[in-house]
Order: C-alpha cells, then structure tokens, then sequence
C-alpha cells in the first residue's frame, strides 16, 4: 500500500489500523469473512477502470474483449458450483439483487410470504418500511415460539389463505437447517414462485455440508462475500426460463454498468470453493459452530432453538439480565467481534435487542477448531458476567490477542507470530 501511505496518510493510517484489529480480534460476526489475497488484489486491479453495460457478448461500450472473458468464467465456475441453469452475476450486493428478483417476478402490490425481520428474516423480504414491503404486499410468518423453528404447517396454512405469488425462504438470522423441499411443496399447493436467499449459507451449501435449494426453487439468490468467502457482491441463480427477466431486471432495470473487478474476485472465489479444501473449510464451520453452541449452552447462555445447524449462533441474553448492545460494547473493548440482534418476540428495540448474534466462518478460515471454540466460550461468559471488572477485561483482551497471534488472517500473515518465527 505504498501508493496510498505515499497519498494519503490518514487513509493509510486508518487502513493500517484496520489490519491490526482483523489480524488481533476475534471476528464472530457471521456474516463476515477473510477473503484470500488473490480475491483482494482483483478488487484492487485495473478491471475498475472499465464501464461494461450489457452482458458477453452484446455490450454498449467498446473494449470488452478481456471483460466477457472474466464474466464468462465467472458464470460458467458459479454454474459448476451449484449446478444451476442460468447465472447473473453483475448483481452488486444481496439487497439490489433481491430487489431485481422481485421486479422480475412479480407486479408492485402482489402478496408474498416471507419471514418476519425480527424472527431471523432480511430487511428486503418485507420490512415495513423498506421498498420490499412497499412495493409488495408482505405477509410474515414467525418461527415458533417454543421451538424458536419455522412451523411449516404455518406457513402451509399462510401460503393457502393468502394465495402469494411467492413465497420468500433463507435468513439472516436463523440457525436452522431450511425445508427447501417443503417450502416448494407448499408453493405448488398454491401456484406460488419459490424465491430462496442463500446469501448466508451459500459456502456451506456450496462444500456440500447443507442442501442446496437450487434443483427446487425458481431463483436463488446468494451474496458472494459471506460463508462464500468471496468479494463483496451477490449473483443470481435461477431456472433457464426467468434468465431473461432476471438479465432484464438486473440491466437495464436496475443498474448500470457492472463492477468488473469485483465480478474477477468472483470467479476467483467460485475457482477455490470449487477446491477439496472448500469441504472442509465448510465442515469445520459447522463443526465449530456446533461446538460453540454446546459449551455457550453449558454456560447458561439461552440459545435460540437451542442450538445450531449452521455457522450461526443467535444468543437471548435476557437470563443474564444485560442486553445485546451492552454485550456487544464489552466484547468490542476485548477484541471479540459480534453484533447485537432482536430475537424473536424481542420485547426490546432493534438498537439495544435482547440478543447476540455470532458465527464460525471467519475463526475457521483462520484456522480455529473445536479447541479455540471452548476458550471463545469461555471468554464470552467471563465478561458476559463481569462487564464492569476492567481489570478481568483487559486479561481478557491480552488473552484474545495472544490466540490470534498463532492464527494469521489471509493477506495478514506478516502481523500474525506464526509467521515471523516460522
Ligand atoms: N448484513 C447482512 C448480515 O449481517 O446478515 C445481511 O444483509
């Protein structure tokens, strides 16, 4: 980053600040991720100097030669990936990509379940106040009180008293294996479109450790930059039959011209989660995943559902009479990464819920296994308990950066003690 250092010392300064709480904390936000140095360098390419509206092949601008190559690849790896039968992959984040699913779908005002916000569902599958809710008539369902799972005799009943034109599946904060193949059920009971959002789930769906809603569902939207572990950016899959629409929503419907070098870190991430090591690295989050949630559990933390199936972990602090945000606060002065989440039937505001939210993905790159998971847990219960004991937090915080020192962050090796004395 000399160019920059040489620039612009303050965004240097900041960046290089940033490296140091990557490589010296422990990110169990479960939406993030380390991306390898070769998914970095394409975002920092040339590839974003260039406009490229259209897709291969049919282009408004000149000098697409390199381009369609680097998209064609990046389609025809994402299609090795998941099998599907048509790629987009311009999208430029899951938001914008849901948004074009729905306007190639569905006519404004046409009713579609999804699951409500506070029970583990995304703003764009029918928040209220979010265009999703405006432009569509949202329907919620919950997951169930008890069980803290989707009652999918619910939704078969939601489905056929509501007659949607879709029917929404996959979340943002639900700990649960999905029914892909009941939901499709439950959608042809009622002539309804299956639209899943794998975007949290789509590394482990890809490593084979979950089922992949892709031979059921119409379209299947996932980010590329969580479990998948690429750059930041989303894709979309579906059936050959919506490929137009999708294509048409996509552009010129919603965007320009795509991010080339994002669209490069794409395919370069599909290339390595196309690797052997890709199973295990998905295996192993969910392993740890599992393993977390035990030893958390054995501490008295309220688990919502009980437990895991995935990479993630929703916690209900209300048993240790501190809520999401102060929890969150504390781990963030010890260098432990999370973030704080309604639960469902969350009594509380969404700014200071009665939750946590975390996950395995980004230990796991590192390199974590189920032995680090019992000292997370242990560290999150320790200052989850003593959150006004300085002294036990800055023990705690040394601990954490002494642990990261054996892990090193790709594109961070050269922060990490491993590395210096190997
Ligand atoms: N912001 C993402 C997450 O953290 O789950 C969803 O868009």
């Amino acid at each position: 980053m000399s160019a920059i250092q040489g620039q612009d010392p303050q965004i240097f300064d900041f960046i290089q600040r940033e490296r140091h709480r990557q490589a010296e904390g422990i990110e169990l936000i479960p939406s993030e991720n380390y991306t390898s140095a070769a998914v970095m360098e394409a975002m920092g390419s040339v590839l974003t100097n260039k406009y490229s509206e259209g897709y291969p092949g049919k282009r408004y601008y000149g000098g697409q030669e390199n381009i369609d190559l680097i998209e064609n690849l990046a389609i025809e790896r994402a299609k090795e990936l998941f099998g599907a039968e048509h790629v987009n992959v311009q999208p430029y984040s899951g938001s914008p990509a849901n948004t074009a699913i729905y306007f190639a779908m569905l006519e404004f005002g046409d009713t579609v379940l999804g699951l409500k916000l506070d029970h583990g569902g995304h703003i764009t599958h029918g928040l209220p106040i979010s265009f999703s809710g405006k432009a569509y008539n949202f329907i919620p369902y919950l997951v169930d009180k008890e069980t803290g799972r989707i009652d999918m005799e619910e939704v078969r009943k939601l489905a056929h008293e509501h007659k949607p034109k879709m029917i929404v599946a996959g979340y943002s904060a639900y700990p649960r294996d999905i029914e892909w193949k009941k939901f499709k059920e439950i959608a042809d009971e009622v002539g309804a479109l299956t639209f899943a959002d794998i975007s949290h789930t789509a590394g482990l769906i890809a490593g084979g450790v979950l089922e992949s809603p892709v031979p059921y569902f119409d379209v299947v939207m996932t980010t590329t930059h969580k479990t998948l572990r690429g750059p930041r950016g989303a894709m979309i899959m579906c059936k050959e039959k919506y490929a137009k629409a999708i294509n048409r929503a996509i552009f010129p419907g919603l965007q320009g011209g795509p991010h080339d070098h994002v669209n490069a870190g794409k395919a370069i991430a599909f290339a390595e989660a196309l690797k052997p090591d890709f199973k295990d690295y998905s295996q192993q989050t969910v392993k740890n995943a599992k393993h977390l949630a035990k030893h958390l559990s054995d501490r008295g933390f309220d688990l919502v559902s009980g437990g895991t199936d995935t990479h993630l972990i929703l916690v209900d602090l209300t048993n240790k009479g501190i809520t999401g945000k102060m929890a969150q606060e504390k781990l963030d002065e010890v260098g432990i990464t999370l973030n704080k989440n309604t639960v469902p039937y969350d009594q509380r505001k969404p700014m200071d819920p009665s939750g946590i939210r975390l996950g395995t993905p980004a230990v796991t790159t590192r390199g974590m296994k189920e032995a680090e998971m019992e000292i997370i847990a242990e560290w999150l219960d320790r200052v989850v308990s003593n959150l006004e004991d300085e002294a036990l937090l800055a023990a705690v915080k040394k601990e954490v950066e002494e642990l990261c020192m054996g892990f090193p962050v790709p594109g961070l090796e050269e922060l990490s003690r491993k590395t210096v004395t190997a």
